[in-house]
């Protein structure tokens, strides 16, 4: 778990410069659709390949670099996340395993297209 706002850095996997990566969504909210879901987090990732050298495409099947779930409390790695309110959501460093990962706090309620909301801001 990283506390800095961000860190600067090049990944690399066996000496190659990692720019490509797979990601997948393992478990969605109930609170929007599916389909909208996966354009929102793509169209996210996309703000990222838009100004970086990084590519993302949606993995079919296991082995993706970056899980992303929503999950309530406990989920396994061990940073139960705490209920409605407080931590919306955490991510992990790039690297191995849980390494890229992105998990979001099904306790929260989540919304698309709106800028009401308790965390929401205008651009
Ligand atoms: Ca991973
Ligand atoms: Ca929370
Ligand atoms: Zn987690």
């Amino acid at each position: 778990m990283q506390n800095a706002k961000y860190v600067l850095c090049v990944i690399s996997l066996n000496h190659n410069i990692l720019l490509f990566f797979l990601f997948s969504i393992n478990n969605y909210t109930p609170d929007i659709p599916r389909n909208d879901v996966r354009r929102i987090l793509k169209s996210a990732l996309q703000v990222w390949a838009d100004h970086t050298p990084l590519t993302f495409r949606e993995a079919t099947g296991r082995g993706a670099d970056i899980d992303i779930l929503f999950a309530k409390g406990e989920h396994g790695d061990g940073y139960d996340f705490d209920g409605r309110g407080g931590t919306l959501a955490h991510a992990y460093f790039p690297g191995g395993g849980i390494g890229g990962d992105a998990h979001f706090d099904d306790d929260e309620f989540y919304t698309q297209n709106s800028y009401r909301g308790r965390y929401c801001q205008s651009p």
